[in-house]
């Protein structure tokens, strides 16, 4: 029997909190984040959601996140595995940057293809930036042309799904419940190719900071219920709206 996927987004970061570009920059869960972290494991545990595994990105809001969350369910000693491949999308340039002076400077229009658009990544980033992980130890192991610079969804897609198919699918074949505890964009990835989404219709989702979104899947990896479950739709529908006005305040 095939397990069940739960896919959690981070609590809100202090980037998020500052309205801040952040990609791969690896910033701290602010406090409200860490709240929202611990409440994503109490609605786990209220619905007898219980992991037996959990799958991060390399940082720290997602490992965070996850942390937190298990902790709150009961569940922190349960095995963690942890993969580039589940990092936000690289943002490139825009990494460190203010959302609501970029769509001034740029227009709604250039803005949201850099935020939303399937296949238009922004520019790269100078390997020179302070916002830059060009020298940074966690990624020493990467090739050099495997490395992003900057990506659009379409790249995240290509380098999350063999981490989904060698990693996450396995345990879940295992009959295992799957906590994924990643990133709006690295999610919007899976959730794109879990509903098999059309590359317009994926410019329109956004996830939702911190609840908990429950995919029960049928033996050849189809969701049973489209689009998933969220524990607290109420909660994810609010915080979906504050991440689709991201730049406008
Ligand atoms: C946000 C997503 O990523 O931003 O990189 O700024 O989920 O890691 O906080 P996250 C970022 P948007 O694409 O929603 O602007």
């Amino acid at each position: 029997m095939t397990g069940t996927l739960v896919l959690l987004r981070h609590g809100e970061s202090e980037w998020n909190k500052a309205n801040l570009f952040t990609g791969w920059v690896d910033v701290p869960l602010s406090e409200k984040g860490r709240a929202e972290a611990a409440r994503g494991g109490r609605l786990l545990a209220e619905h007898g959601l219980l992991p037996d595994v959990s799958h991060t990105s390399l940082l720290r809001r997602a490992i965070m996140t996850a942390e937190l969350a298990l902790h709150e369910a009961d569940r922190q000693w349960i095995p963690v595995k942890r993969s580039w491949r589940l990092n936000e999308r690289h943002y490139g340039a825009l990494q460190g940057k203010d959302k609501a002076a970029t769509l001034a400077e740029y227009g709604e229009e250039q803005f949201m293809t850099w935020r939303r658009s399937y296949g238009t990544p922004p520019p790269p980033i100078d390997p020179a930036s302070e916002f830059s992980q060009d020298g940074d130890a966690r990624y020493a192991f990467l090739p050099p042309e495997v490395r992003p610079a900057t990506e659009c969804l379409a790249d995240v897609v290509v380098r999350m799904l063999p981490y989904w198919y060698d990693a996450i699918v396995p345990d879940l074949r295992a009959g295992q419940t799957v906590l994924v505890a990643a990133h709006g964009n690295s999610l919007r990835a899976l959730v794109k190719h879990l509903d098999g989404m059309g590359e317009d219709e994926v410019v329109g989702l956004n996830i939702p900071t911190g609840v908990p979104l429950r995919y029960d899947l049928d033996d050849d990896l189809r969701p049973t219920t489209p689009g998933g479950q969220y524990l607290d739709p109420e909660a994810a529908a609010a915080a979906i709206e504050a991440v689709k006005n991201q730049g406008k305040k």
